[in-house]
């Protein structure tokens, strides 16, 4: 089958010059610059790029930002103070701090200090929970972009049979239940599948939509799928390759090459959901503002 790929990097790029020009009619009527500040803890590698990623968009949209940066060595209270001043500092639309944190550091209990005015990230409890409830509130930014990316793209969801593949609370859960609301895009009967699901192929090869976010290079096969499936992949997972200079290439949870033919439509990786992410970021972003104002 001639498959089609959702851009997730064309599209990222449309929206954020979408934002970039409505910040610009802001300023040039006196406004104030959006601005985010991201907490960086550590040195993960994968990390470090998407902050990166993310700072450079924002100016490219022509919002102020800022990174702190930490040593991996923080303790929980300094980090929770550094949150608390952020929060209290009138010039901060929206505040995210980049997961994973260190190990000696309560997640959770990071998340929670956020003030879910500044919440762009979408994780604290009370943005979640209105999120579960149909809430207006800042959606999680890698969910959003794969429901802005299927919008964007005219997929038919009404009465779609999609299969999430895991369950962690920045992905699937929150997908799972988003692709389930009433309305487009949603509409679907969603399926949450996880790593103790008896035979995920079966859910799979049912399913019109797939999103796989389970962090398992190539796990999605050919035979898993449905002629005419379309699939998201969130995955991105470094793997070695000695034929590129860096020594590793970035892969998927979906074995592209052999699946691809089967889709209708599929994203890339990289280019796919992780570009859709952060554009949803600058778009929640711009959110907080316009709600501060
Ligand atoms: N707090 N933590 C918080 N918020 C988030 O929204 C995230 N996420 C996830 C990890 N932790 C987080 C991100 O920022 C994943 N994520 C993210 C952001 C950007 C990209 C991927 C994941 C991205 O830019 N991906 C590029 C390739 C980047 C590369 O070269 O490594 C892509 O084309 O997929």
């Amino acid at each position: 089958m001639e498959y089609k790929l959702l851009d997730g990097k064309a599209t990222a790029a449309a929206i954020r010059a979408e934002i970039k020009q409505e910040v610009e009619d802001i300023v040039a009527n006196g406004g104030r610059r959006p601005s985010l500040t991201a907490i960086l803890v550590g040195n993960n590698p994968a990390s470090k790029t998407y902050v990166a990623n993310k700072e450079k968009a924002c100016a490219d949209a022509g919002f102020t930002s800022k990174v702190i940066r930490l040593p991996e060595e923080t303790g929980e209270e300094e980090l929770l103070e550094t949150i608390r001043s952020i929060n209290e500092d009138p010039a901060v639309d929206g505040l995210i701090v980049q997961l994973p944190l260190p190990r000696h550091i309560d997640e959770q209990k990071v998340i929670a200090a956020i003030d879910p005015s500044k919440d762009v990230d979408g994780f604290h409890p009370i943005s979640q929970g209105k999120m579960l409830i149909g809430q207006d509130t800042f959606l999680p930014a890698t969910p959003m972009g794969i429901l802005t990316l299927l919008e964007r793209y005219n997929i038919e969801t009404k009465g779609k049979n999609c299969v999430v593949l895991g369950r962690s609370n920045i992905v699937g859960r929150p997908v799972a239940n988003l692709l389930s609301r009433k309305g487009y895009p949603g509409d679907c009967t969603v399926t949450m599948c996880h790593s103790r699901t008896k035979d995920i192929e079966r859910f799979a090869k049912e399913a019109d939509i797939i999103i796989a976010a389970i962090g398992i290079p190539f796990f999605v096969k050919e035979d898993m799928v449905k002629e005419g499936a379309v699939i998201v992949d969130v995955g991105i997972n470094s793997i070695e390759d000695s034929s590129r200079k860096s020594g590793y290439r970035l892969v998927g949870d979906v074995d592209f090459d052999k699946v691809a033919p089967k889709c209708s439509y599929i994203t890339p990786v990289p280019g796919g959901v992780g570009p859709m992410t952060i554009a949803s970021l600058l778009q929640n972003t711009l959110k907080a503002y316009k709600n501060r104002k």
